[in-house]
């Protein structure tokens, strides 16, 4: 058993990329509170524009998710919503603008959700368990985090999210393409590094 991996996932999921994604030292440096500052926003900036290319792809999955999974999906696809609103005041606040170039690692991201679009439903609603549930054990590690960070790490470690999360568990089907769980929990990681050194926009 791997720690904060449920019981039905945790063959599925490789423990050294698992931890690698959840104890990043982004997240031990937003817990001290000694995140820089830049790297901080480019976080948040290239967050927003991942949850939009999210939004994309799990639309399409609730379209052609079983009966059984629409009300989660549909749940989910509404928080989204809200979150790219909760997203562009975050970044107001902070004197940011989210019409910025997308990284390479959220580029990277996001062709992985192109192809998690055309893989089997099975493949890709376990693979949105794992993208889920490792968000939520990567904010919970760093809690409780002081002001002014502690406000994002609450937004992911809600008991609704939690709730949603383990909802999604209940609905991945592991023992299908295992190469997809560790190319997401890849992506994750190179989403960490990427925060901590963006690279040069042209
Ligand atoms: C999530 C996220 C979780 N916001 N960013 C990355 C890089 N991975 C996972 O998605 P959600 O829907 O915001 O909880």
């Amino acid at each position: 058993m791997i720690e904060g991996v449920p019981r039905l996932l945790s063959a599925t999921v490789p423990e050294d990329r698992w931890i690698a994604a959840t104890r990043h030292p982004f997240l031990d440096a937003v817990r001290e509170g000694a995140i820089p500052e830049r790297a901080f926003d480019t976080w948040l900036v290239q967050d927003a524009l991942f949850v939009a290319d999210l939004l994309i792809f799990q639309a399409r999955l609730l379209a052609r998710a079983p009966r059984a999974a629409q009300a989660v999906l549909a749940g989910g696809c509404a928080a989204l919503v809200e979150e790219l609103d909760w997203f562009a005041a975050k970044a107001r606040e902070r004197s940011l603008t989210l019409d910025v170039t997308p990284q390479p690692a959220t580029i990277g991201y996001a062709h992985l959700l192109e192809r998690l679009d055309t893989a089997p439903y099975g493949d890709a609603i376990t693979a949105l368990a794992v993208l889920e549930r490792v968000y939520l054990e990567a904010w919970r590690y760093a809690a409780p985090a002081s002001r002014p960070y502690r406000e994002f790490v609450e937004h992911w470690t809600t008991p609704g999210f939690a709730e949603y999360v383990a909802a999604l568990d209940g609905l991945a089907q592991p023992g299908g393409r295992e190469d997809l769980v560790a190319e997401v929990l890849d992506a994750e990681i190179t989403f960490w590094d990427m925060a901590l050194d963006p690279k040069e926009q042209g």
